[in-house]
């Protein structure tokens, strides 16, 4: 029996087979959980629903985080379904993507308001919504990156959402710990996806993130997949408001010395 055995769980953010959140799905369900997804836009519908009957699952809804109807209609729906669920899993964010280049100066109010309601606010807003039809014992978790606490070169305004993301997790596990209900983040290393792949120069950002870490490489979707599963699961019922970092130990680190 999986340590997820009899949990049911929200898994938002699959776009495709390389999606971090796709990593987490699979973890999930070797462990035993029964998953719902999500998808934004009928053109990524037909890339999530083979990905979820590949591991037996069938609830595929629309949601766009943007949009507070569609968030009402997808979690009603959730509720129809499940009746109360154990987790969720929010692996979501965009900015403009002229923002991961450039100055983060140059950052418009419009752009900044974008990449912080995509990214950030709408951890709260699902949160809020997935509380309300969640078990005691539940949790949620979320994606989050380096930059959010050191200035990365282009990472700009994604940074500053991503600030604000982990700090939504301290306030919101602050706001659910009294329901029994957990809120942690993961802090990835560089990984290529759908949208890292957007992302100028990735392949020497991968290179140089492998030659910082101190395990000599870049993490996979699958390790953040296991970690996600474990912090999700009441193996880690005394972690909340806790950003974990999958990184292979980039953080710790100085970088490379000899670097540029
Ligand atoms: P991905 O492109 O596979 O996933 C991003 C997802 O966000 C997509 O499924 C996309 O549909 C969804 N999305 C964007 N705007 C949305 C909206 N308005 N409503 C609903 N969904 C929306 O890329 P990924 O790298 O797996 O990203 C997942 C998360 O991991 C993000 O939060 C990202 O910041 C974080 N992260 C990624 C890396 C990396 O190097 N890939 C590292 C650390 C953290
Ligand atoms: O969070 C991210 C990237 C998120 C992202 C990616 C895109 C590309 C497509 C948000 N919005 C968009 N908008 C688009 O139009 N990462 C952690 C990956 C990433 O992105 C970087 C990085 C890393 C790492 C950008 C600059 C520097 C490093």
């Amino acid at each position: 029996m999986g340590f997820l055995a009899g949990k049911k769980g929200i898994i938002l953010g699959v776009a495709n087979d390389k999606s971090i959140a796709w990593g987490v799905a699979r973890a999930c369900h070797r462990e035993g959980a029964k998953l719902g997804f999500n998808y934004l836009g009928e053109s990524l519908k037909k890339r999530v629903v083979p990905l979820a009957e590949s591991i037996g699952a069938d609830f595929v809804e629309p949601l766009d985080v943007g949009s507070d109807a569609e968030l009402d209609a997808f979690f009603a729906k959730v509720e129809q379904r499940f009746g109360k669920i154990d987790f969720l899993v929010h692996s979501i964010a965009y900015a403009n993507k002229d923002n991961l280049k450039g100055r983060f100066l140059d950052t418009t109010r419009e752009d900044f308001r974008t990449a912080l309601e995509i990214s950030a606010y709408s951890f709260v807003a699902c949160a809020r919504r997935a509380a309300a039809i969640m078990n005691p014992g539940g949790a949620m978790l979320t994606m989050s990156y380096l930059g959010a606490v050191r200035a990365v070169p282009n990472y700009n305004v994604m940074g500053v959402a991503k600030a604000a993301l982990e700090a939504c997790v301290r306030y919101l596990a602050q706001d659910l710990g009294p329901e029994g209900i957990r809120v942690n983040a993961i802090s990835a290393g560089p990984i290529r996806t759908l949208a890292a792949s957007a992302i100028g120069d990735f392949r020497k950002l991968l290179a140089k993130a492998a030659r910082g870490s101190m395990l000599k490489r870049n993490v996979t979707q699958e390790e953040v997949g296991d970690t996600a599963a474990f912090l999700v699961s009441d193996l880690a019922s005394g972690i909340t408001g806790e950003v974990v970092y999958v990184d292979a130990g980039f953080h710790i680190g100085a970088g490379d010395p000899g670097e540029d």
